[in-house]
C-alpha cells in the first residue's frame, strides 16, 4: 500500500517526487562495486532492471510483513521500523537530483502512513481472527472474552479486507505508472532538423553533412554488421533504471568550471551553431573481447572545441585547474577527459543527432558527448547537462568505482560472419567481421586457422573514417577438421593488437578474438 501510495504522488507531480522504487533501484546500482555492476550488466542483460526492480519489490512486501508481524508483540519497534523503511526511501528518493525534498519527504510520509494504517486495519481484523475459537459457520464468530479486537470479520471478511487493501495498493501503483508515462514520451527518435543555412556568404552559419558511405567501405556477406549501426541496434550501456525524459524546449547545456566566459545555451542555440556529422566507432571498456558494446554511429553535433572556445577556452592556456572536462549528466552521471583531447583535431562532438534523427531517448536526448578514441566512460556523457572544466584531480562516475582514470579505446577486431561452435561445410568460408582503432584508423587484419600459428591476410574494406570501425573478410578454403579462429588488427600507426588475455577492469580488454568451428 505505502509503495502503491509512493508511486502514485510520483505520478502525480512528476520527477520532483521520484519514484521511490526506482530511486531504490538507482541507489543500488550506484552502490554496488563496479565490477559487479558491469558483470550483471552482461550476463543479465536486458533483464537487468525488470529484476532489480521485483527485487525491490519482494524486498519491500517482506520488509512490510516482518514489521507487522513483530507489531504484535512489539509495537513500538513495528512503528520504529517503519520510520527506518521511510527514513530509506526518502534517503534514496532525495538523491535524485530533481527531488523536491519537503513534498518528497512528505508525500512518502503520507504512503508510509497509509501502509501503516492499513496494517493496523488488517491485524486488528486478523487478530479478532486469530483469537476465534469456537468451529462455527464460516463468518460467524465468537469473540474470546477480553479481546479488545474492534472488529471481527471472520476468515472469509479477513481475506475479502486483506484483497481489498492488496488491490487498493496495486490500483494505485498502476495509476501513478499510468500517470508518470504520460511526460513527454518519445521511444522513437524523430527525423533531426537543423535551422536553414545561411545563403552563401551570409555568415559562418553551416551544416557539413556527409555524403552516403562509400559502398567500397561495406562488404556484402551474412553475417557481418551494418558499416553503420542502426540506431535501435546500438548497444546501450548507462547507469539510468530510466532513461531521464529531457524536455528540449528548457533543456540548456552550461558551460562552466575554470572558463573565461561561463555559458548557457539552450538546444536552437546548439542547432544554429556550425554542425557537422561525422562517423564515430563508441565502445565501452567493459566490452569482452568478442563482445556486442560496440557500435557505429553518424552522429550530428557541433564540434566541442566549438563550443569551448565560445565559453573562452584557449587551447593555448591550459591549465592545472583547466585540464579536464567533465560532461555532467541531468542525472548526475559524470564523466571526464583531458582537456587536450577536445582541441587535437579529432571530431569531438557535443551530439544532438544520431544517423540522421535526433539522439533516441536511450541514447542521450536532446545531446550528449562523443569523443573519437575514448571508451564511453570517461567521455560518452548522455542527457548532458554541463560541462565544466575542472583539474585532473575530479574523479567522474567510474573512476571513482576504480575503472582507469584515462580511456583509451583499444585496438580490438572481432569475427562476426562465423559463430563460436559452428559446424560448417567444407569448402570457401568467408571469416570476417569489424576491427576498430578509433581515432587512429585500422591499417590491417588478419586471420589464423590454426590457433595462431600462422596468418593470412584478410581484404579490407575501405575505411570510412579513422573514427570508425573497418570491416574486413578472409575466403578460408576449409577441409574437414576441428580449427580455432582467430583474428588481430594493426591501427593506423602500424601497432599490431596484443595477443595478451586481460579482462575488461580496469581499462578495457586485450587479447584476440578466438572460436572454434567444426568443418565437415
Ligand atoms: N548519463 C550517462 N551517460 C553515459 C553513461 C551513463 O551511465 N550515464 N554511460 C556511459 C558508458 S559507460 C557508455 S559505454 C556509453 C554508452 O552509450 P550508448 O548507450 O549510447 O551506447 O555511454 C556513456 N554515457
Ligand atoms: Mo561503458
Amino acid at each position: 500500500m505505502a509503495l502503491g501510495v509512493a508511486e502514485l504522488f510520483h505520478g502525480l507531480f512528476g520527477s520532483a517526487i521520484p519514484s521511490v522504487i526506482g530511486a531504490l533501484g538507482q541507489r543500488v546500482i550506484e552502490l554496488v562495486p563496479g565490477g559487479l555492476a558491469t558483470r550483471a550488466i552482461e550476463t543479465l542483460g536486458k533483464a537487468d532492471i525488470p529484476l532489480l526492480v521485483a527485487a525491490l519489490v519482494c524486498g519491500s512486501l517482506a520488509s512490510g510483513a516482518l514489521l507487522a508481524t513483530l507489531s504484535r508483540r512489539r509495537p513500538v519497534a513495528a512503528l520504529a521500523g517503519v520510520g527506518a523503511l521511510w527514513l530509506a526511501g526518502t534517503a534514496a528518493a532525495l538523491a535524485e537530483p530533481s527531488a523536491a525534498a519537503l513534498p518528497t519527504a512528505a508525500a512518502l510520509l503520507v504512503a508510509a502512513a497509509c501502509g501503516t494504517w492499513v496494517s493496523g486495519l488488517l491485524l486488528r481484523a486478523g487478530r479478532g481472527e486469530g483469537r476465534d475459537t469456537g468451529r462455527t459457520m464460516p463468518g460467524v464468530r465468537r469473540r474470546e472474552a477480553g479481546s479488545r479486537a474492534p472488529t471481527e470479520v471472520g476468515r472469509r471478511g479477513f481475506v475479502l479486507l486483506a484483497g481489498a487493501a492488496a488491490a487498493a495498493g496495486v490500483a494505485a501503483a498502476g495509476a501513478g505508472r499510468l500517470l508518470s508515462s504520460r511526460e513527454p514520451s518519445r521511444e522513437a527518435a524523430r527525423p533531426l532538423r537543423l535551422p536553414e543555412d545561411r545563403p552563401a556568404g551570409g555568415g559562418a552559419r553551416v551544416h557539413k553533412s556527409l555524403p552516403p558511405p562509400p559502398e567500397a567501405a561495406s562488404i556484402e556477406v551474412r553475417g557481418m554488421p551494418p558499416l553503420i549501426t542502426p540506431a535501435e541496434d546500438f548497444y546501450l550501456i548507462d547507469t539510468a533504471l530510466v532513461s531521464p525524459r529531457v524536455d528540449a524546449r528548457e533543456w540548456s547545456l552550461k558551460i562552466g568550471g575554470n572558463v573565461e566566459n561561463p555559458l548557457e545555451l539552450s538546444y536552437a542555440d546548439l542547432l544554429s551553431m556550425p554542425t557537422r556529422e561525422a562517423d564515430i566507432t563508441l565502445s565501452c571498456v567493459s566490452n569482452e573481447v568478442g563482445g556486442g558494446l560496440v557500435s557505429n554511429g553518424r552522429w550530428t553535433g557541433v564540434l566541442l572545441s566549438d563550443v569551448l572556445r565560445e565559453a573562452g577556452v584557449d587551447p593555448r592556456r591550459i591549465t592545472g585547474s583547466s585540464s579536464q572536462i567533465v560532461g555532467r549528466s541531468v542525472d548526475g552521471w559524470t564523466a571526464g577527459f583531458r582537456t587536450e583531447l577536445a582541441f587535437d583535431g579529432r571530431e569531438a562532438l557535443v551530439a544532438f543527432g544520431l544517423n540522421g534523427n535526433e539522439l533516441p531517448l536511450k541514447h542521450g536526448y536532446p545531446a550528449r558527448l562523443v569523443v573519437p578514441g575514448l571508451y564511453g566512460y570517461v567521455s560518452a556523457t548522455k542527457w548532458l547537462s554541463e560541462i565544466e572544466l575542472t583539474g585532473w584531480d575530479f574523479d567522474a562516475y567510474w573512476i571513482q568505482r576504480g575503472w582507469a582514470k584515462e580511456g583509451p579505446v583499444k585496438i580490438q577486431s572481432r569475427i562476426d560472419t562465423v559463430r563460436d561452435g559452428e559446424t560448417l561445410p567444407a569448402g570457401r568460408i568467408p571469416v570476417g567481421g569489424v576491427a576498430w582503432a578509433p581515432h587512429r584508423g585500422i591499417s590491417r587484419v588478419e586471420v589464423s586457422t590454426d590457433g595462431g600459428r600462422t596468418w593470412n591476410e584478410a581484404r579490407l574494406a575501405a575505411q570510412l573514417d579513422p573514427d570508425s570501425w573497418r570491416q574486413y573478410l578472409y575466403g578460408w578454403d576449409a577441409r574437414p577438421g576441428r580449427y580455432t579462429l582467430q583474428v588481430r588488427a594493426t591501427d593506423g600507426e602500424g601497432r599490431t593488437q596484443t595477443a595478451r588475455r586481460t579482462p575488461p577492469h580496469p581499462s578495457g580488454a586485450t587479447g584476440y578474438h578466438a572460436i572454434r568451428v567444426t568443418v565437415v
